[in-house]
């Protein structure tokens, strides 16, 4: 009999933790044909990136993942096999008793965030015995040998491929969203938390000679964006245009549909952890605004994936790359950054691709994941 899979998810802030356990469940079932309940304690945040969901259900099948609401008060269930604790978001005390009670033992893992640190190789897989006499090992996902990879389905990038050779595919889809862009416009998605150096980065764009067509998700960057064009509201579907550049909200998407939207664009503005890894997945210039932690720890994590992002870019275009991130995780003036990067804008476009080519010949995340249950038993 195949293993079963518990996912615990907590949602702390925003779309991560939901996103990350989501496509994980999902890709579980798909790939692996092991059945995943997947916990989640705040079903609203699930309704946008699977919008068939009821936010109210305590139990839903959705695409083969057995969706439980993780209820405060929590009701006596049978541990699964294997039980990821995703985020170290805390185990109810008594699925830790009923781990206990299992004849067979669990394999609990804890899910890490990703990180391109160097100590990350060294801590993957690490098990820590508890007091009580459990056992948890600690799952990091990364970039690196030695690490649990990366969350990519195994026709991903096939997937991408035939995408963007369909002439028809991407028009369709931009179509769907409301969106015509001019032949020659660059698309760009922005997707960031609030950022006082958007300000820059539009005028930037506004007053180049490239047209560019940006494509806003509904999300926490709207009201920069507005003060910016000086107007109170721009309803989705809608545009404004202020020298070349162009402006359109858009709905959220669903997850599939997110990464069609990363597909189509030349470049792409992300955030948080699983927009980040999608847009890698992309194969196209990506720009990371980073969740923002607290004595400022999400600057070395921001380096350490720059450091290794930006090996095989001549030394001109790695600066012009890393200064646009800098500037956009500091808020500040993002046009000179902006100018910059576009002198090298052919090698920083190739380079996406070879990025996520050399990233796709690891073992992705939920392969990991089964392997170490193998490896366990
Ligand atoms: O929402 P986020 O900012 O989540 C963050 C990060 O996970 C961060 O690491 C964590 O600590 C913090 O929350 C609490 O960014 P992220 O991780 O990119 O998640 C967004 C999800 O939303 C991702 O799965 C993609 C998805 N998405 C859609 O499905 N449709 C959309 O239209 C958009 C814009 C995003």
């Amino acid at each position: 009999m195949k293993a079963s899979w518990d996912i615990f998810c907590s949602v702390v802030d925003n779309y991560g933790d939901i996103g990350v356990t989501w496509r994980l469940a999902r890709q579980l079932v798909a790939e692996h044909q092991v059945p995943v309940r997947l916990w989640v304690d705040d079903l609203q945040a699930f309704v946008p990136l699977c919008p068939e969901a009821d936010a109210s259900a305590a139990q839903q099948w959705q695409q083969g993942v057995d969706v439980r609401l993780w209820p405060k008060d929590w009701q006596p269930v049978e541990a699964a096999d294997v039980v990821i604790e995703a985020f170290a978001c805390t185990l109810p005390d008594d699925y830790l008793q009923a781990i206990k009670a299992r004849q067979t033992p669990v394999l609990w893992l804890n899910l890490e965030y990703l990180s391109a640190e160097d100590w990350v190789s060294g801590c993957h897989g690490l098990a820590s015995l508890r007091p009580d006499g459990l056992k948890r090992t600690f799952f990091f996902p990364g970039f690196e040998a030695g690490t649990g990879g990366l969350l990519r389905e195994a026709d991903l990038l096939a997937r991408r491929r035939a995408f963007e050779q369909d002439p028809h595919a991407k028009q369709a889809f931009l179509h769907s969203l409301g969106v015509v862009a001019a032949d020659n416009a660059r698309l760009i998605s922005l997707f960031a938390y609030e950022n006082s150096g958007l300000a820059s980065w539009l005028d930037a764009m506004a007053s180049g000679t490239t047209a560019i067509h940006l494509l806003v998700p509904q999300g926490r960057i709207m009201g920069d964006l507005l003060r910016w064009l000086e107007i109170d509201a721009l309803a989705l579907g809608c545009v404004e245009q202020r020298g070349s550049l162009t402006v359109q909200a858009l709905p959220f998407v669903r997850q599939q549909d997110y990464d069609r939207l990363l597909w189509s664009c030349d470049f792409n503005a992300v955030r948080g952890e699983d927009s980040f890894v999608r847009a890698q997945w992309a194969g196209r210039p990506l720009l990371w605004h980073i969740y923002e932690q607290e004595e400022d720890a999400h600057w070395i994590k921001l380096n350490a994936f720059l450091a290794l992002y930006i090996k095989g870019l001549s030394p001109a275009a790695a600066q012009a790359f890393s200064g646009l991130w800098h500037a956009w995780n500091a808020g500040s003036d993002m046009a000179p950054r902006w100018n910059g990067v576009q002198e090298h804008w052919s090698e920083i476009t190739e380079h996406a691709e070879k990025w996520c080519l050399e990233q796709s010949l690891q073992a992705d995340l939920a392969q990991a994941l089964v392997l170490f249950y193998r490896n366990w038993i």
